[in-house]
């Protein structure tokens, strides 16, 4: 799957940014950015075996992942999932700790004791994510819990695929966090499919966005590939968070361009969302906006993405001359002394 479009996607850019810091604006694109150009950097380090297993992307989320995280402050928790690498990056995730753990290096936050996406930073806020979906649910609601507790002032972000709406334990957090007015916002990533299940056959409603109002919380659906759009909403709910009103959810919908994983050719998915999301690529949209608004001109830009290349090229070159975990560390961090 190409990963760049062409200037076709210029006539489809989005209104101006306003009266926006142009920083904020151009750090956001940066981050996209080096978001796109690792997970490619990534997919080609999973053809060429250099990972130990498969290999999640969030090729079209990072509008989502990096437009979210950059309405937060850095003391607020984020609670992501397996498509929200620009998200880690935002706050401060290196490359190649990101590559070092798909390759189960020492070096990887997890010290290489797993070989795959359950990275975290408590350093940074970030909660390790779980595998069950959307498990990672119930923990940010623990979280805001405990910041309200505390008194402090700190907001919550946790992200969920729309499969991971069906389960239970998305009902129960958004259930408890209403009732209990807690500082949570609750981000869907609609990107039209939980691995093979097409979105008809995960909800029956019009929106997840809809379902907020059965929870006593508002609701808002966006496009998940308008970087603007996905910040400004996200915004909005951490304002509302953090002054006691309680939790939000935010629907931004996207598509799933690649597999659900690498391994995975998604033969399964219909070739016309594919055609229509191409010409929808979130980084370019983004991109194609700052440079109408004369925040960014083409040589910026390029020198943006030939840095971001140059950083994923040399994240991969230091993940792979990192160390594997000495045997003797095994029980290391498993129990409690
Ligand atoms: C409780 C649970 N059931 C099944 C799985 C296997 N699984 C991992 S991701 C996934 C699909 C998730 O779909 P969605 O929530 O829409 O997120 P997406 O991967 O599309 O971003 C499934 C079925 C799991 N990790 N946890």
């Amino acid at each position: 799957m190409a990963t760049r479009t062409s200037s076709r996607n210029r006539r489809k850019a989005a209104p101006a940014v306003g009266d926006r810091d142009p920083d904020l604006l151009r750090r956001i694109h940066r981050f996209m950015v080096l978001t796109r150009a690792v997970e490619d950097r990534m997919v080609a380090m999973y053809k060429g075996g250099d990972l130990l297993g498969s290999l999640y992307t969030g090729h079209w989320h990072e509008a989502i992942s990096v437009g979210a995280a950059s309405a937060l402050r850095p003391d607020d928790y984020l609670a992501p999932i397996h498509r929200d690498l620009g998200a880690h990056l935002w706050r401060g995730m290196e490359p190649w700790q990101v590559m070092a753990s798909f390759m189960g290096k020492a070096t990887s936050p997890t010290g290489g004791r797993d070989g795959t996406l359950h990275y975290g930073r408590l350093d940074l806020n970030i909660y390790n994510l779980p595998s069950h979906i959307p498990a990672n649910f119930p923990v940010a609601t623990g979280m805001a819990f405990a910041a309200k507790y505390r008194g402090e002032d700190r907001v919550c972000l946790a992200f969920c695929g729309d499969g991971s709406t069906s389960r239970a334990d998305f009902h129960e957090a958004l259930t408890l966090a209403s009732v209990q007015k807690l500082p949570n916002v609750f981000f869907v990533e609609n990107n039209q499919y939980a691995y093979s299940t097409p979105l008809r056959l995960t909800s029956a409603s019009e929106s997840f966005a809809a379902k907020a109002a059965a929870y006593g919380m508002p609701g808002v659906k966006v496009d998940g590939t308008d970087a603007l759009a996905v910040h400004d909403a996200t915004a909005e709910a951490v304002a509302r968070a953090r002054a006691g009103e309680g939790p939000s959810l935010i629907e931004g919908v996207t598509m799933r361009m690649h597999g659900h994983a690498e391994h995975d050719p998604a033969d399964y998915v219909l070739k016309e969302l594919y055609e229509e999301y191409a010409k929808k690529d979130p980084v370019e949209l983004f991109e194609n906006v700052l440079l109408e608004a004369g925040v960014l001109d083409d040589a910026a830009a390029k020198q943006v993405r030939e840095d971001a290349r140059q950083y994923a090229i040399a994240a991969r070159r230091k993940a792979l001359a990192d160390p594997m975990p000495d045997p003797a560390d095994i029980e290391d961090g498993v129990y409690a002394d």
